[in-house]
């Protein structure tokens, strides 16, 4: 087993939980960076459904208050762990709220980034390239590609939302820095990725919630945005497994993750229902739509509340490169495989919540 020390900065998150458990089963020493909320000890719940608090908080994982935003903080904790290897995926990933938050989502996404590089510049008394650094970066840099073509690394990027912007100004920076300071800096850029431990503000948890919270009669309806939009869904667990290898590559690379298949948000919602052994039919057009059972209750309305100032319509991944680059990777999970796994996690919650109100 390994000696390693890894900081992974965003690892109360869904892809930070599940890469902290792998590195940990790995032997790595994890260290990561919590942030200050009202709310505590609600801000490490992925973490702790996901690893043994009990045997490993405090001596294989340890937890730091900081914000990538804050430069002293963060300089100070990478000077002070001098890690082998750093992994950012603290974000303000919401697409939706990056319309509403661009400010701090640049503050976060761009310039917390800028953060951590200026801090490997500087780092003296230690051999800087022997620091790999991964950065989370994002299909959503593409923005629409002409003709939903599978995306590869060679497209052209022109993102759509302040999300993407911010994401893409990262994006350029790893590699500007990578070239002018000879740093190992990679870029993983990952197309969806779900589980169980996604936040339910994204659709697919919404869904697999609402629906589940319905079924258990916890909640009346759902109430979702553009159903006509496709995107390349992977698994949160697969993903921070390619995450590791691909920052443990010979050289620093930017590559692409992703299934290579797309399913629109109609579909994601029918796989739920054929689960459930529900038949329900999609009535109505655009802001009229509603999905409707066989006894007429409806279940799912569309509101305009949901649909953002600027849409991804479609976004599809090549992952030939990844493939080529690290061998025999085996992804564990499909699209299938994704929506049981998330329904039967969220039935049971609705059922303990049923339980609990009654
Ligand atoms: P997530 O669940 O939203 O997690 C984001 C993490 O970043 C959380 O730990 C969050 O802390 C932390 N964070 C947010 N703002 C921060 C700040 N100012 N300082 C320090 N930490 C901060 O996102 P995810 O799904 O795990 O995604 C991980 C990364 O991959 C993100 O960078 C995201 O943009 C990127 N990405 C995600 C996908 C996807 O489909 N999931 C695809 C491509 C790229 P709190 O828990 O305190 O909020
Ligand atoms: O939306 C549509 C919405 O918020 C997916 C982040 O992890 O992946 C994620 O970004 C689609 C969009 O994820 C609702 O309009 C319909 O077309 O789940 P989402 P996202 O925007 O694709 C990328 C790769 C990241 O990097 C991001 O960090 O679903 N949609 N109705 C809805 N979306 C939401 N959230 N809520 C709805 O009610």
């Amino acid at each position: 087993m390994t000696k390693k020390k890894a900081i992974i900065l965003g690892i109360t998150g869904q892809t930070g939980s599940y890469l902290a458990k792998y590195l940990i089963e790995k032997g790595y020493y994890v260290y990561g960076t919590r942030r200050r909320t009202s709310t505590f000890p609600l801000d490490t719940n992925k973490l702790e459904k996901l690893i043994d608090f009990k045997k490993y908080l405090n001596k294989r994982l340890i937890l730091k208050y900081g914000d990538i935003t804050d430069i002293s903080a963060i300089r100070d904790f990478i000077y002070e762990i001098k890690p082998d290897e750093i992994y950012n995926l603290a974000a303000q990933s919401f697409v939706k709220v990056s319309f509403d938050m661009p400010y701090y989502t640049t503050d976060a996404n761009s310039l917390g980034v800028i953060n951590i590089l200026e801090t490997l510049k500087n780092f003296k008394n230690i051999d800087k390239k022997r620091i790999k650094f991964y950065q989370a970066s994002t299909s959503e840099m593409f923005g629409n590609v002409t003709g939903n073509k599978k995306i590869n690394e060679s497209t052209p990027m022109n993102p759509v939302s302040p999300y993407g912007v911010s994401k893409l100004y990262s994006y350029h920076m790893i590699k500007i820095y990578r070239e002018a300071y000879n740093l190992f800096l990679s870029n993983g850029i990952l197309f969806n990725h779900e589980s169980p431990y996604r936040t339910e503000h994204f659709v697919t948890k919404k869904i697999t919630k609402g629906i589940s919270n319905i079924f258990n009669g916890n909640q009346k309806k759902l109430y979702l945005g553009n159903l006509n939009a496709r995107r390349d869904w992977g698994h949160a667990e697969d993903y921070a497994k390619a995450i590791y290898e691909i920052l443990n590559l010979k050289k620093p690379i930017d590559l692409i993750l992703a299934q290579g298949k797309s399913h629109s948000i109609r579909e994601f919602i029918k796989e739920c229902f054929n689960f459930l052994n529900i038949r329900v039919n999609f009535v109505g057009k655009g802001i009229n739509e509603k999905v409707i059972d066989q006894n007429g209750k409806i279940w799912i309305e569309v509101k305009k509340e949901y649909f953002r100032p600027l849409e991804i319509d479609h976004l599809v991944g090549d992952n030939s490169n990844f493939k080529k680059n690290v061998k025999n990777f085996k992804f564990e999970h499909d699209f299938k495989s994704i929506v049981k796994e998330m329904m039967e996690f969220d039935l049971k919650e609705a059922e303990l919540n049923r339980k609990h109100n009654k």
